[in-house]
């Protein structure tokens, strides 16, 4: 046999050969199985044909092979290096060639069984997760390959199995044809990435079943009936329930959703095997053209979830993924679509049981053939269907006993095909109890949800009032955003913005946020590593560090964001009317599980606190409820009351008192600091001074304040680009990051046309304005003093053609030293013009380290909103009015040439924005940009600083 022709497989459409038909998948039974996990003999070779088979052979000397841990991909334990592409296929488009260069990892696991591992019976090897192609054989016998890198393959082995050494050979294809059908934004990363099981199968023992568990809210019962290939019996001790498998029974029940996720045990009981189950009622349809699940529609506040860890890539731990799920349901999230597939199994186990609605979606996406007009389109290709079929079913069987599990994914970016409609029509066939969605078919032939990315808001809005048109199926049903939000970088902006969509319009059911988590790859060098960091020949960048979490899963400012834009309970209302506002904006839970607090704030700091009594409102209700006096002896000043609603008891993700919702009611304005003009600008030892400030005679440039240096204090209008400024190649032409370079934003020279010391005031005036350009801002400095603080009030007058939006508009200046800051403002994280709704106002400190956001590429970010006054470095700042304040220790240009968090290097100088306005945050990195009144338009502005010595540093 030549060596090409046993690698014919490779480039076969075909799912494999020798597999057994695809099951229920579960975690334990008391039938006894034997984890392969673990370190396995590894052999890397080029090409799929370098080695011959005979590594398979009993016997085999494989003492010096390297040695990898399974599940994990080898190019992250030292063998190969990973890449990264979007949608480029990283080969040349020939389906289903792929290239001679095919990294190919032979795997070599030798195992003894355990001492009461049954003599008799049959045996199946799972593979729970094998990227992108392997081979299979055990003592020696070949027992077939497969394709279907996120799905599982069984084989049996019963009659191979020894009672001494096994030799278990698998030979794993980085490239085959299923790579095709495997081109999702992420890090391409072969090997045995999920756990390798033997699990004994006595005689009649369980092989499939479907629990079919419904609840039926008008008589409050569920209806449970259990199918098993193998009959036996299935017992609900709760319910008092002992029936036949087929056979059905109602019964008074809980029923499950994401907010009360009541799980019942069981027990399926065939002759051979006695296997748990967790059993949630519930009933999903469409009604109305609405989705609903046992009879109320639900609104989905969700996010996308790739799989992934910074140093073991896909090949998740269970503490990792049930790390995942605390922190969504921490963050308010209550919906996860598994992008762009199936996940680790164990992984809705933990969203049936700590609650989540979960899309469900193939491992599938051609987003490649995009390039060609979508020609040779495997989904439009009778070929690939068995493929397609396959990997539908696979994801369908395993995981159709998941009450968490509510609608079906077909796949991500694939087109549209003859293909996909077969894989509906098999889904809708087998399980008609869910509702199966796919994106790329915007007629929604095949679809029960109209579903939509990266739609801006007016296109949401007109969606949701029903004036968007098109085929009359897509009009009668109920619309999601499978993703939008765009997380990359810092962002995304606008989220409120669609929030408050969804809550106007019942079509709108809500979306998922692009994405979970940044799938930085840890690197000794560069922190976290990108594509192109491993010299990838094609590559997309940062594009692949777009998550709500960094790589390390801290919660970023986004999912700070979207946390209190999604929280379950409106809190709002007027701060002078004795009363606040809470609306229970849970779809079936009432408020019984949370107590409520208040606090009343003086500029800043609670003066008193105490409980809250909030009525348990339904879903959807609303009271308003009476405020305790104010404090008697509260002293003068800028007064709010902060609500908080917070977790009675301990729960399974959070600890009791763990804030779930917040608001907070201004009830008196802000006193504007004075200063009187006072002092006089006098002229001695080259200088200018006026109260505590020294200035350059020459120049007008501020020198000190006190004993407070302080150096190059100008206008600054330039911010580093984040990656929603920058937007994507693909986006319109009206990114702005590309349109302020091509202006000139980041050179600005400053020009000095006057220093004037007059009778109460120290004036400069200059024009601020970028080289080869005719427009600029005249911008004008008065300085004024009451001899203890100076008062600095910047005008700005745009001259020119001004038509793109500035980046910031403020002030910047260094400082000699600093560390610790204390506020008075908006906190405690980074806020911009749309992505300001966490932002509190309180009393706050940090250090000039602490106010950075690690964004895996460096850009914008830290800015603190609406500061009243700030202390740093010897200096205290007041605004007129408040001002966003960022401070760091390299300068806005050292940010913007970062490529990693390692190139920003501490300079000696702090380098403090003070700035009057933002430009938005926006989401162009892949979807919109900043709403219309979130852009920074280029007008005439004035803003005061009032600045002294604070006398602490
Ligand atoms: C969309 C993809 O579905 C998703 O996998 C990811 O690539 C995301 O974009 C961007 O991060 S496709 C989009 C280019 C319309």
């Amino acid at each position: 046999m030549s060596l090409r022709t046993s690698t014919a497989y490779v480039e076969d459409v075909s799912p494999g050969s020798g597999v057994l038909p695809p099951r229920a998948w579960y975690a334990s039974s008391d039938a006894t199985s034997l984890s392969l996990n673990g370190s396995w003999r590894f052999r890397l070779s080029d090409t799929a044909d370098a080695e011959d088979d005979s590594f398979a052979a009993r016997g085999y000397d494989a003492g010096d092979w390297a040695q990898v841990t399974v599940p994990g991909h080898w190019v992250l334990q030292g063998h190969g290096s990973p890449a990264y592409t979007n949608h480029l296929y990283p080969f040349p488009v020939d389906p289903p060639r792929v290239p001679t260069e095919n990294p190919t990892g032979d795997h070599l696991r030798l195992f003894g069984l355990p001492a009461d591992w049954p003599a008799d019976g049959a045996a199946v090897l799972r593979f729970d997760g094998v990227e992108s192609c392997a081979r299979v054989w055990l003592n020696g016998t070949e027992l077939g390959e497969f394709k279907g890198s996120r799905l599982p393959h069984e084989f049996a082995v019963g009659h191979l199995l020894e009672a001494g050494d096994n030799v278990l050979a698998v030979r794993v294809h980085q490239w085959s044809s299923g790579s095709y059908l495997e081109d999702q934004d992420q890090w391409w990363l072969p090997g045995i990435f999920r756990d390798v099981t033997l699990l004994h199968r006595p005689a009649g023992s369980v092989r499939d079943f479907f629990v079919h568990a419904s609840y039926d809210h008008v008589s409050g019962t569920g209806t449970l009936r259990v199918d098993s290939d193998v009959a036996g019996r299935v017992t609900v001790a709760d319910l008092g329930i002992d029936t036949a498998t087929g056979e059905p029974v109602t019964v008074p029940a809980e029923p499950w959703t994401a907010e009360t996720p009541r799980l019942y045990d069981a027990v399926l009981a065939t002759p051979g095997e006695r296997v748990p189950l967790r059993i949630g009622f519930r009933t999903v349809e469409l009604s109305d053209g609405l989705i609903k699940v046992n009879g109320r529609p639900l609104l989905f506040k969700g996010v996308n979830r790739h799989e992934w860890h910074p140093e073991r890539g896909r090949a998740l731990d269970l503490a990792t993924m049930r790390e995942d799920v605390t922190l969504m349901k921490r963050h308010n999230v209550n919906a996860v679509r598994t992008s762009h597939y199936p996940p680790h199994p164990a992984f809705l186990d933990l969203c049936d049981e700590y609650g989540l609605w979960v899309i469900d979606e193939c491992d599938l996406e051609t987003h490649g053939f995009t390039e060609q007009g979508w020609r040779d389109n495997p989904v439009d290709d009778d070929r690939w269907t068995p493929a397609l079929l396959d990997r539908a079913a696979r994801t369908v069987e395993r995981d159709k006993n998941h009450p968490s599990v509510v609608i079906w994914s077909l796949g991500n970016e694939a087109g549209t095909g003859r293909g996909l409609t077969a894989m509906a029509e098999w889904i809708h066939g087998r399980d008609g109890s869910r509702l199966v969605h796919y994106e790329g078919d915007h007629d929604c032939r095949d679809t029960d949800v109209y579903s939509r990315m990266y739609a801006d808001h007016a296109e949401v809005e007109r969606i949701g009032r029903g004036l968007d048109g098109g085929p009359r199926r897509r009009r009668a049903l109920p619309f999601i955003l499978c993703e939008y939000a765009h997380a990359m970088g810092n962002g995304p902006g606008g989220l409120l913005d669609y929030q408050r969509l969804f809550e106007a319009h019942d079509r709108l059911q809500g979306g998922f946020v692009w994405e979970w988590i940044d799938h930085g790859i840890a690197h000794p060098e560069l922190g976290y590593a990108y594509g192109g960091d491993f010299g990838e020949e094609l590559h997309d960048g940062n594009f692949v560090c777009d998550g709500l979490l960094f790589p390390d899963r801290r919660p970023s400012p986004g999912l700070l964001e979207y946390r209190k834009v999604i929280e379950p309970v409106a809190i709002t209302g007027d701060g002078t009317a004795g009363t606040v506002r809470i609306t229970n904006r849970y779809d079936f839970a009432d408020l019984s599980a949370l107590s409520f607090s208040w606090s009343y704030e003086v500029e800043g700091e609670a003066v008193d606190l105490g409980t809250l009594p909030v009525p348990a409102l339904a879903p959807g209700e609303s009271a308003e409820v009476e405020l305790p006096a104010v404090p008697a002896g509260a002293p003068a000043g800028e007064a709010h009351w902060t609500v908080r609603a917070v977790l009675a008891s301990d729960t399974a993700w959070a600890p009791q008192d763990h804030v779930v919702a917040w608001g907070q009611l201004a009830v008196s304005e802000r006193r504007v600091p004075h200063v009187a003009a006072t002092a006089r600008p006098a002229h001695g030892n080259g200088g200018i001074s006026l109260g505590p400030g020294v200035f350059d005679a020459r120049t007008g440039a501020l020198r000190a304040i006190g004993e407070v240096p302080v150096t190059g204090l100008r206008l600054d209008v330039w911010r580093a680009p984040t990656d929603n400024d920058d937007g994507a190649a693909w986006q319109s032409d009206l990114r702005p990051g590309p349109l302020w370079r091509e202006l000139g934003l980041h050179r600005m020279r400053h020009r000095l046309d006057a220093v004037e010391a007059g009778e109460d005031a120290l004036t400069v005036r200059t024009r601020v304005a970028p080289a080869a350009r005719d427009l600029g801002l005249s911008t004008v400095y008065r300085w004024t003093s009451d001899g203890d603080r100076l008062r600095l009030t910047v005008s700005v007058t745009p001259d020119g053609d001004w038509t793109v939006p500035l980046p910031r508009l403020g002030i910047r200046f260094g400082l000699a030293a600093a560390d610790a800051v204390r506020w008075y403002g908006g906190g405690p994280g980074e806020a911009y013009p749309d992505t300001r709704s966490a932002s509190r106002i309180a009393r706050r400190q940090s250090t000039v380290d602490d106010l950075q956001t690690p964004y895996v590429r460096p850009q914008e970010n830290g800015a603190r909103i609406d500061v009243r006054w700030a202390e740093l470095g010897g200096l205290r700042v007041e605004g007129d009015p408040a001002f966003f304040l960022t401070a760091r220790r390299w300068t806005t240009e050292h940010l913007d040439a970062a490529a990693h968090l390692t190139d920003l290097v501490p300079g000696d100088t702090v380098w403090v924005n003070l700035d009057h306005a933002h430009h938005g945050i926006g989401s162009q990195s892949c979807g919109p940009g900043p709403l219309p009144r979130y852009r920074l338009r280029a007008e005439p502005a004035e803003f005061s600083f009032v600045l002294s010595a604070s006398g602490t540093g």
